[in-house]
């Protein structure tokens, strides 16, 4: 029998149980699923990464991490988590940034916010084509990518920008700083949907925001850190930004006297764009446990180097 551990909040059990139980049944697994094992008899952690459990050390059998989050920056640089760390890459979840994105981003391209406010007047205003809307994706990962290729897809000139080079059929592809550099150059709306490493910090600040074209949208679906916020606020009252749409900050939730509430240019949604989905997401974990077992490489196997 193979001993998975649950280590998520409490009230997340009742939304995963049968998910997990259901999946390790269709993927052949005779797994006995508990929040209470002995830890030295574990084989495999299913974790958030907001969980109490912190401290690996007592642990001894366990073949690997398997995090019910995308992103692991919390839990990466944990010393006690010596076996293979894996993030989640759910379909569901990927369904639902794309959903999320591809809204945020319709707003702008559309001009809803104006066609709200001028509901009391005859005052047409027809925006663009999106071929004539350039967007650009800082991350092209599970998420990045699937969301540029919706955006894509409805006809969006789409430049992303990756760590490494990359090839994807209908987008332009930039790596490294110049590629940043050129990647911002055009871009009207810019999506964040890089992970919170070291790397990664501050990556749009004065210097960067400034290479936008005047009035541009920033939507943060990736974490907080990636943007310097005071910067970024500047830029909101000087109209080098247009707007920005902010799902993630530095101190969650975001504290009720932040600059970000008050200011007209922003809007905060409470870290909502994509969740893990308890049924495609349990799938996932069962085939890397079937894999753990047949001694098969892991999917989305975390590079503890890199911190993603
Ligand atoms: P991935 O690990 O699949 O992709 C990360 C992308 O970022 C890759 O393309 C990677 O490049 C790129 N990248 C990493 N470091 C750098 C760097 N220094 N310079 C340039 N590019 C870099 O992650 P996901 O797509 O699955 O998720 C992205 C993030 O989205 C998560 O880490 C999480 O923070 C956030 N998220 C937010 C949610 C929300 O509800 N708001 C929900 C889920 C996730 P390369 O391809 O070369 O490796
Ligand atoms: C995640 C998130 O990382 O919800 O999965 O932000």
């Amino acid at each position: 029998m193979i001993k998975v551990q649950y280590a998520a909040r409490s009230e997340r059990w009742n939304t995963h149980e049968a998910p997990l139980r259901a999946a390790f049944a269709d993927a052949g697994l005779a797994v006995d699923l508990r929040i209470d094992h002995a830890p030295e008899d574990v084989d495999y952690v299913v974790y958030a990464p907001n969980s109490d459990l912190q401290d690996f050390t007592p642990y001894t059998r366990c073949k690997a991490v398997l995090s019910l989050w995308a992103g692991v920056e919390k839990i990466v640089g944990n010393q006690t988590l010596t076996m293979p760390l894996c993030r989640m890459v759910d379909p569901g979840l990927t369904a639902g940034m794309v959903e999320w994105v591809t809204g945020h981003v319709l707003r702008y391209h559309l001009g809803i916010d104006n066609t709200l406010l001028t509901q009391d007047r005859w005052q047409p205003m027809v925006p663009p084509l999106a071929e004539e809307r350039p967007i650009t994706i800082l991350g092209l990962g599970a998420l990045g990518q699937a969301c540029a290729e919706m955006l894509a897809q409805i006809g969006f000139p789409v430049t992303g920008w990756s760590r490494s080079p990359k090839s994807i059929e209908g987008i332009a592809c930039s790596h490294g700083d110049a590629g940043l550099r050129d990647a911002l150059a055009t871009a009207e709306i810019v999506i964040l949907l890089l992970p919170d490493t070291p790397a990664t910090h501050n990556t749009l600040n004065r210097e960067t925001l400034a290479l936008l074209p005047r009035g541009a949208r920033i939507i943060n679906p990736g974490r907080g850190p990636l943007i310097d916020d005071d910067d970024l606020l500047a830029s909101l009252d000087s109209g080098q930004i247009g707007h920005a749409t902010l799902d993630v900050f530095r101190v969650e939730p975001l504290p009720a006297d932040h600059a970000y509430w008050a200011h007209s240019n922003v809007t905060v949604t409470p870290h909502i764009a994509a969740e893990t989905r308890a049924i495609t997401a349990a799938r996932v974990i069962a085939e890397n446990i079937r894999r753990g077992e047949a001694a098969e490489p892991f999917l989305h196997q975390v590079d503890r180097s890199l911190g993603y």
